[in-house]
Parts: structure tokens; sequence; C-alpha cells
């Protein structure tokens, strides 16, 4: 019931085109994965209301879209969100070293000190393809402002 909803937290999900952002928030509201799933314009929105210590907190999480066309939306989604998942590709290197732009990009727009941040590299399934774990943290992702 939406009396019971103690808190709605703004999250957004950023990274380059193709890393599995739609896919894992897919697999986190429906529990499904599409092989072939095509590329977000713009941008894409799920709720989803979760238990925290027997609260109920309401997450509204976006979906943007990494091909840079079809981001016309961008410093709106950014307004206001708590907490943002960077997705890198754990089979592409490029899609890791190019969260310092993400970076630059809540920098940027976010309108929030205590914004948290969480880094996923994503398709481990694809392991003989690995090409870069979490060595090297991006710009300005301390250790001690990281979830993993
Ligand atoms: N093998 C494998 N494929 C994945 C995984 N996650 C996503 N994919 C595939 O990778 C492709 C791109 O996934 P999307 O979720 O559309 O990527 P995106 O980051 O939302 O891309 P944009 O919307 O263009 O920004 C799709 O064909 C997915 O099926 C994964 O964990 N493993
Ligand atoms: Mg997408």
């Amino acid at each position: 019931m939406e009396d019971d909803v103690l808190t709605t937290l703004k999250i957004l999900i950023i990274g380059e085109s193709g890393v599995g952002k739609s896919s894992l928030l897919l697999r986190f509201t429906d529990d499904t994965f599409d092989p072939e799933l095509a590329a977000t314009i713009g941008v894409d929105f799920k709720v989803k209301t979760i238990s925290v210590d027997g609260n109920q907190a309401k997450l509204a999480i976006w979906d943007t879209a990494g091909q840079e066309r079809f981001r016309t939306l961008t410093p709106s989604y950014y307004r206001g969100a708590q907490g943002v998942i960077l997705v890198y590709d754990v089979t592409r290197r490029d899609t890791f070293t190019k969260l310092d732009n993400w970076l630059n990009e809540l920098e940027t727009y976010c309108t929030r000190n205590d914004l948290v941040k969480m880094l996923v590299g994503n398709k481990i399934d694809k392991v003989s393809l690995f090409v870069c774990a979490c060595g090297r943290l991006p710009r300005h992702m301390e250790e001690g402002t990281l979830v993993r």
C-alpha cells in the first residue's frame, strides 16, 4: 500500500551503450532477460518497492540511453537523484575508460552532494572475453564513496 512506503529514492543507471543497463533493470524488476534487447531511446523508467529492515522503500529507477543521439533529456533526469549505478562491460575496456566522462556528467548535473555511486562490471558470463576488472577506480570514485 502507498501509505506503507517510508521513502522514495531516485536511482539512475548510466554508462556506454550496450553495456547492459536496461538488461540489469529488467532482471531486477521483471526477472527477465532478452538477448536481443533494443537500445534505449531517451530514457525508460521503472518503479519497484523493496523492503529494507522491515520498511518499504520505493525505488524509481531511470534507465538512460547510452547512445549520444538518444540522450536529449540528460540534465533533467539527473536532477534530484539519490543514487547512481555506473555500468561497464567487462569485455569492452573502452566502456570502463569512458566512465570518467559519465562521472563528469554526474558532477555537472547532479544536485546532491550525498549521491551514492555504485560501480557494476556487467557481462561476467562472457568469461573468455574478460578484459577489464576494476583494477583502477575511475576518477573521483574513492573507495569510501563506492558501493560494490
Ligand atoms: N552475455 C550477456 N549479454 C548481456 C548481458 N547484459 C546485457 N546483455 C546483452 O547486451 C546487449 C545490450 O544490452 P542493453 O541492456 O540493451 O544495453 P544498454 O546499456 O541498455 O544499451 P543502451 O540502451 O543503448 O544504452 C543486449 O543484446 C543484451 O541482451 C550479460 O550480462 N551477459
Ligand atoms: Mg538501454
